[in-house]
C-alpha cells in the first residue's frame, strides 16, 4: 500500500446553510468525505493542557470537526510533521491511516467531533511511537 504523508491530510471545507435562525452543517458519506462512516464519537470536558491522540491507526480514516471552541492537531508522518488549528464547525481536518496524531490547545468548552470509517478496534492503534517510525521506515 502507498505511503501516506502529513500532505494526504487536507482541511475539507463543508457546506454550511445559514439563516437568520442560526446555521447547519451536514456531512453527507461518499459525498463531502472519501469514506463510509461507520462510528461517531466526540471529545468533550478536556481540561486546559491535556493532550488526547499521542498513536497512529493501521487502517482507520477520521474526519475531525471543532464542534465547539478550537484546538490543534499535530500530525507526524515520520519525516514531516504539521500542525493544524481548526475552529470553524464548517471546516474539517481528515487524517488518512498511518499518521500519528495529537490534539492539543482545546479551548474552553471545545468539542472535536470525530466521523470514522471504522468501528472501534484497539487492534487498529499502534501506541508506540518508535514502532509507528519502524513501520513508515519499511514502507
Ligand atoms: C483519535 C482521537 C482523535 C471507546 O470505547 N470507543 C471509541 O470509539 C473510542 C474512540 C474510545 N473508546 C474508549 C477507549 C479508551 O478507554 O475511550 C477511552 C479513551 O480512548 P483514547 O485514549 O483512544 O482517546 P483519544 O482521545 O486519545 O483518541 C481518540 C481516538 O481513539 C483516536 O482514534 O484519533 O480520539
Amino acid at each position: 500500500m502507498k505511503a501516506t504523508t502529513v500532505y494526504n491530510c487536507p482541511v475539507i471545507d463543508l457546506p454550511k446553510v445559514e439563516n437568520r435562525a442560526g446555521s447547519i452543517t451536514a456531512i453527507n458519506a461518499m459525498a463531502d468525505i472519501s469514506f463510509d462512516i461507520a462510528r461517531v464519537y466526540y471529545l468533550y470536558d478536556v481540561p486546559g493542557g491535556a493532550t488526547r491522540g499521542g498513536h497512529a491507526h493501521y487502517r482507520l480514516q477520521q474526519l475531525l470537526v471543532a464542534a465547539s471552541g478550537s484546538f490543534e492537531v499535530v500530525l507526524d508522518d515520520g519525516v514531516n510533521k504539521r500542525k493544524v488549528f481548526l475552529n470553524r464547525p464548517y471546516q474539517g481536518l481528515l487524517i488518512t491511516r498511518m499518521i500519528w496524531r495529537e490534539i492539543e490547545n482545546f479551548s474552553s468548552g471545545g468539542i472535536c467531533l470525530v466521523l470514522a470509517s471504522e468501528k472501534y478496534d484497539p487492534e487498529d492503534y499502534i501506541r508506540d511511537l518508535n514502532l509507528f517510525y519502524t513501520l513508515k521506515n519499511s514502507q
